[in-house]
């Protein structure tokens, strides 16, 4: 399917999204978030795909946030639905079956930061610049930031980035929590090509089980989550690819999975 505003790539079971909107550094207007929709809809059921790498087009920015321009003259009621429509992409993303990756290749800032968030794994290069300025807008966070941020950073360093809007690099991401690795820019695509691949080589059930008890595990109490593991552990049971990753550990010679 095409796109007004992505980039979508297929390398084997790997589908990278690029935003292009370089012109505007990536910011997200409303037809950005339909075209992520509809692409995070199709891929959740597109077998083919194991792994999607979200990405910005250009060197510069990765996203700079929701669109400023289309957001300055809405009405309360405009903002509902574009908050709505920004708040679904990033729970599609967050419940996409397959494992999402955010290369983070320049600012992530408001929207884009939170577009990050709803990723499994953030991976930045250097220049990668961080922040919720919302408040200097007059605004709240308005795509998840006010939850997903404090439970990945914690509260009270969430209430600092969220309160004061500054504006932070790759390294001090890392050191809090809201990035997974940082890399060179010229890395950047290879390294989440390569982490990506090295996803896909494992049982590709047991990882989209992973995701769904780690992400639904953290919205429980630990006695309901741990039940939950308990659950999903045991329906491992009833895939090919726990015969196969046990039986070829057995017979000393590397799992041969199929997805099944
Ligand atoms: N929106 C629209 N256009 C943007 C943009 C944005 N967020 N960011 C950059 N651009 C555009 C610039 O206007 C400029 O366009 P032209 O003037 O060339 O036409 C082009 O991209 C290049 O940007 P600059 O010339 O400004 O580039 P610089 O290198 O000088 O500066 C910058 C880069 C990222 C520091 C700067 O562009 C900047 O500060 N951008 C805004 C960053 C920002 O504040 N982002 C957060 C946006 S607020 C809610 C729903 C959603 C949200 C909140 C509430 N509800 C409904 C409750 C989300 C809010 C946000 O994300």
């Amino acid at each position: 399917m095409e796109y007004t505003t992505l980039l979508l790539e297929r390398n084997g079971a790997v589908t990278k999204l690029t935003i292009n909107r370089p012109q505007a550094l990536n910011a997200l207007n409303s037809q950005v978030l339909e075209d992520l929709s509809a692409a995070f809809r199709a891929l959740a059921t597109e077998s083919e795909t194991g792994v999607v790498i979200l990405t910005g087009a250009g060197e510069k920015s990765f996203v700079a946030g929701a669109d400023i321009t289309q957001m300055k003259d809405m009405t309360p009621l405009q903002a509902r639905e574009f908050a709505m429509l920004g708040q679904k992409v990033t729970s599609l993303i967050e419940n996409l079956p397959q494992p999402v990756i955010a290369a983070v290749n320049g600012f992530a800032l408001g929207g884009g930061c939170e577009l990050a968030m709803a990723c499994d794994i953030r991976i930045a290069a250097e220049n990668a610049k961080f922040g919720q300025p919302e408040v200097g807008l007059g605004v709240t966070a308005g795509f998840g930031g006010t939850q997903r941020l404090p439970r990945l950073v914690g509260k009270g360093k969430a209430k600092e980035i969220l309160f004061t809007g500054d504006v932070f690099g790759a390294e001090e991401a890392l050191s809090i929590g809201l990035v997974d690795r940082v890399v060179t820019s010229a890395e950047l695509q290879d390294y989440a090509l390569n982490l990506a691949r090295k996803i896909l080589a494992k049982g590709p059930v047991a990882v989209r089980l992973s995701k769904a008890a780690v992400n639904k595990g953290m919205d429980m109490d630990l006695a309901n989550a741990l039940q939950y593991e308990a659950e999903v552990f045991a329906l491992c049971f009833a895939s090919q690819e726990q015969t196969e990753g046990m039986t070829a550990f057995v017979e000393k010679r590397k799992p041969n999975f199929t997805g099944k």
